[in-house]
């Protein structure tokens, strides 16, 4: 009997055969179907334990959720940012296929286009398919979609607290700051997400759950209370690596889309004395995140659920702290779209890694296959639940990260190839050079390789779409006021 059928007709069947006894069927179903639990981490880059991103950061509740699943090495974000990124993870489709390469509305996704109109975000599909749903915080790029979620806690405006007064960056355009502020825990709004997911989780649930928590931080301003900074002490904290000339060797286009006008560069950081103190700061959010997740994984592993309960973690994509000149994400490079991606099993498991090249895009069909519901058919990404059983199985796949129409990252497990909608490329070795720096994509010995990584390219490009935004960067500006304009 599928699922659907035991929760509608199925019921009554029951009820017939066990005459005379009582059986509680929602019971019954609870025990059979995991529940999900799922973390969201804004703009957490590969500066966590289980990914030795940089060498001082301290996680120690990631680190423990890490021991009891797979860590994924190589995931990546479908976009660089977080409106298209969340967006693709929801609904299951590539940028590529809706059209949303920036951000948009949370109530908008549907009107991007045909296919994001017949989309079925993930929330629905679980609750489709007899699943509670609940979530706080930020989890699609504002909130919720209306009616996403059976409970939606609540998310405060913005990514306050914020101090009276501007601390380093000043510039109104961008939450970009750091220093500690404010003064408690219990005044930042991810504290609040942390006990609002810790309540969910002491409450009784007669059906299985689809839970999920958006925190804020790391994603600017680095503010977070003293006692985090205190734990990353400026001196002697690692600086990412940078060298100066790296953009000389990438096409023009590739300077474009990553464009950011009102951030701070690393030559500015550099001639200001902030660079490590932006560490400091983001390492510190970083740790004072960490915190909030482990207040959640106490109360999950104090309360009934602890042994039937899936919980996945994931970061939106990664972030950039001074490589190639910026302290942003929006680009198509490593610290940019790498993310943590922890998938710990509903009864835990000793730790495991995964160096296969995934994407956040597979969330959808793998949390599903996870769960034992049936297939969505409509969704793309694959489902990764083989390397949940052996993570080094042989593997088919790469992990594509979009950022505007037809440009493109491609991951596999050794390379990185990017290829720009004007036909231009970037190719990494990440055996030889992880920091990419050398582009290797004008070497005629790797004609090859290159044609052989085209076959990951998405085989559709659909056009920007006028629900679509992004007017931070000038090249994004403009396709977006291209898209509207088409409209009018
Ligand atoms: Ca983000
Ligand atoms: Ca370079």
């Amino acid at each position: 009997m599928n699922r659907r059928n035991f929760l509608t007709g199925g019921a009554g069947a029951l009820a017939l055969s066990t005459t005379g006894c009582k059986f509680d069927w929602l019971t019954e179903l609870k025990k059979e179907y995991p529940n999900v639990l799922m973390l969201i981490v804004d703009d957490l880059n590969d500066w966590v334990g289980p990914l030795g991103g940089h060498p001082n950061t301290k996680t120690p509740n990631i680190d423990r959720l890490a021991a009891q699943g797979t860590v994924f090495t190589n995931a990546h974000a479908p976009a660089p940012l977080c409106g298209p990124s969340r967006a693709s993870i929801m609904t299951g489709l590539a940028p590529s296929s809706t059209g949303i390469y920036g951000h948009v509305h949370d109530n908008d996704i549907k009107s991007a286009n045909d296919k994001a109109a017949h989309s079925i975000f993930i929330s629905d599909y679980f609750r489709q398919n007899g699943y509670y749903t609940a979530a706080v915080g930020k989890v699609f790029h504002e909130r919720v979609a209306d009616n996403s979620f059976d409970v939606y806690g609540g998310r405060v405006n913005n990514f306050g607290p914020y101090p009276e007064k501007r601390m380093k960056w000043h510039d109104p355009r961008t939450n970009t700051d750091w220093g500690a502020f404010p003064e408690k825990d219990s005044q930042m709004p991810d504290y609040d997400s942390a006990q609002w997911l810790a309540k969910q989780l002491q409450t009784a649930h007669d059906k299985p759950f689809f839970i999920v928590g958006g925190f804020l931080r790391p994603h600017v301003p680095w503010h977070v209370p003293q006692k985090w900074f205190d734990m990353h002490p400026v001196e002697g904290l690692a600086l990412p690596p940078y060298f100066k000339e790296d953009l000389d060797d990438v096409p023009d286009i590739a300077k474009r889309v990553s464009e950011l006008p009102m951030m701070p560069t690393t030559e500015w950081a550099i001639e200001n004395g902030e660079w490590r103190n932006m560490v400091q700061a983001y390492l510190a959010s970083v740790s004072f995140v960490d915190s909030c997740v482990g207040i959640v994984l106490d109360a999950l592993e104090k309360s009934e659920y602890a042994n039937n309960t899936a919980v996945v973690l994931w970061g939106d994509h990664g972030y950039q702290l001074g490589e190639k000149s910026k302290f942003a994400k929006m680009a198509l490079w490593e610290r940019a779209t790498r993310t943590p991606l922890i998938i710990k099993p509903p009864k835990s498991q000793s730790k495991q890694v995964s160096n296969r090249p995934v994407s956040l895009l597979d969330l959808y069909p793998t949390l599903i296959k996870m769960c034992g519901l049936p297939p969505n058919l409509a969704v793309q990404g694959n489902d990764i639940t083989p390397l949940l059983s052996k993570p080094d199985a042989s593997w088919e796949h790469a992990a594509v990260t979009t950022y505007g129409p037809n440009n493109h990252a491609v991951r596999t497990e050794r390379y990185r190839y990017i290829s720009y909608e004007d036909g231009t490329e970037e190719l990494y070795d990440h055996k030889m050079d992880g920091n990419e720096w050398v582009n290797l994509a004008n070497d005629a010995k790797y004609t090859q390789l290159k044609q052989n990584i085209r076959k990951y390219l998405p085989s559709e490009n659909a056009s920007w779409s006028p629900v679509s935004y992004y007017d931070g960067n000038p090249y994004f500006d403009e396709l977006t006021k291209k898209a509207q304009a088409n409209t009018n």
